[in-house]
């Protein structure tokens, strides 16, 4: 199917998009909408530069105009205000550096694998942030009692029927003086990747939450039913069983952030020359401070204190180090573990969920010592002849990429092209089976 113009517009802002942001090393997810992972290295600054951060937009990114762009406020509120880009930059001005991090970060990392992108570390940085508090523009228009949530619209164009990515903040949250309104990212104006002219900063939350290209602030006085608050970004309330499908109802939204850490340095797999060895990384933590970090160099049986860095903000990441007595030749099993001030430590093992989110499992790497790497198996290029219909009714809104990346049952997968087909891939009734079966029998769980 050709694309309609909406598409081909959507399409060419996008590709301007991704030419105005230099994104060069990054791990390519998904090309088209563009979903983008920094790659380990990042773990070793403090301040993520915007060359390397993380990429992810639901639909094709949106191109705003600045002239013609307004944030509207209202809602339940005492007098509705529309305020310009200039009038907002007017508004006492604030600095912050905040981790922004997706609530699917580690999800390539679940076993047994859930759908989605399959992020492993790298959809994380800490940002310096600059922009208004939500809360002064609240003053501003003033809040009628009953309001309990903002919902938050971007400009950004849902691809075929795909419900709009919407998303409310509880009027608490919103109210914070950690919850901003950022123009600036690292001192420049927010890039239009980004979410340029203006982008929702949830400090402490995971960034689902956190609007690009908002537009419109809407003052509600009960729960936002739409997809993106009622299906998706839920967590279950209860441990379930893996693999087991959740009803909505028993899961609530993802909001904060949870402990962890991330080894920058050494790469998993490497090898070194006997003597000591720097063991490198960053921690961070939702609400509280990371007070923390240990490192182990035998798979957990006895740990020993990193030093953490003295870099340091409310909402950022800490860097940490740790030196390594001289080491004898052999294979080290490199662990490390956050804790933060509320006392949540690092879990060992992931508590499965049915969409991959807030992985915060402790890392490991292997690392050689006077021997050589462990070799790793070069994975086969994917070539794989097309089912009947596949080109036309899914690679019109996205990649291939985006699915070679999946590894699911067939129930998962029957799962995901009939969303597809409810978000307008026009998929006829005699090539679904055809589709189904291409996609459990190349893409299964036990193809690695
Ligand atoms: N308007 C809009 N805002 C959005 C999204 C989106 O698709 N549309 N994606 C959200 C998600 S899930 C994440 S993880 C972050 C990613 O922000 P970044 O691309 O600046 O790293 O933006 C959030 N804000
Ligand atoms: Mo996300």
């Amino acid at each position: 199917m050709p694309l309609s113009r909406r598409e081909l517009f959507a399409l060419a802002a996008a590709v301007l998009q991704a030419r105005g942001a230099d994104k060069q090393g990054m791990i390519v997810r998904s090309t088209r909408p563009e979903d983008l992972e920094m790659p380990p290295d990042g773990f070793s600054t403090w301040i993520t530069p915007v060359e390397k951060l993380f990429v992810r937009h639901h639909h094709y990114a949106a191109r705003v105009e600045v002239n013609e762009w307004k944030l509207e406020v209202g809602g339940l509120v005492d007098k509705p205000v529309s305020l310009t880009y200039e009038q907002i930059r007017k508004l006492p001005r604030v600095e912050q550096v905040a981790v922004i991090e997706c609530a699917g970060n580690g999800r390539g990392l679940y076993e047994p694998s859930v759908p989605g992108l399959q992020w492993e570390q790298g959809a994380v940085g800490n940002v310096r942030w600059a922009g208004v508090r939500l809360v002064d523009v609240l003053r501003m228009t003033g809040v009628k009692t009953g309001a309990r949530e903002v919902l938050m619209d971007g400009a950004d164009q849902p691809i075929g029927t795909m419900p709009k990515f919407q998303r409310t903040l509880p009027l608490t949250k919103a109210m914070h003086s950690g919850t901003l309104l950022a123009y600036e990212l690292n001192g420049q104006p927010l890039p239009p990747i980004h979410g340029f002219p203006l982008r929702v900063i949830a400090s402490g939350w995971a960034s689902d939450s956190w609007t690009k290209w908002l537009s419109k602030l809407t003052l509600l006085d009960k729960d936002f039913e739409g997809f993106f608050m009622a299906t998706a970004y839920r967590h279950p309330v209860k441990p379930v069983p893996p693999s087991s499908a959740v009803d909505p109802k028993q899961m609530r939204p993802v909001t904060d952030l949870r402990v962890k850490s991330v080894i920058a340095s050494p790469v998993d797999g490497s090898s070194v020359a006997p003597g000591a060895v720097k063991i490198s990384g960053v921690a961070w933590t939702g609400p509280g401070q990371v007070v923390e970090v240990r490192v182990s160099l035998d798979a957990g049986r006895t740990w020993n204190p990193a030093r953490l860095g003295a870099e340091q903000s409310k909402y950022g990441w800490r860097l940490w180090e740790f030196m390594t007595p001289p080491l004898a030749a052999g294979y080290y099993n490199v662990m490390a573990q956050a804790r933060d001030s509320a006392g949540d430590v690092q879990p060992l093992t992931a508590e499965w969920n049915p969409s991959g989110y807030l992985w915060n499992v402790v890392p490991r790497i292997g690392l050689a010592v006077g021997m050589p790497a462990a070799a790793k198996p070069a994975a086969a290029p994917e070539t794989p002849p097309l089912p009947q219909g596949f080109k036309t009714h899914c690679l019109t809104c996205h990649e291939m990429d985006v699915i070679t990346q999946q590894r699911l049952t067939k129930g998962q997968w029957e799962r995901e092209v009939d969303k597809m087909i409810r978000w307008g891939a026009p998929v006829k009734p005699e090539d679904r089976t055809g589709i189904i079966e291409f996609l459990s029998g190349r893409y299964s769980p036990t193809r690695r």
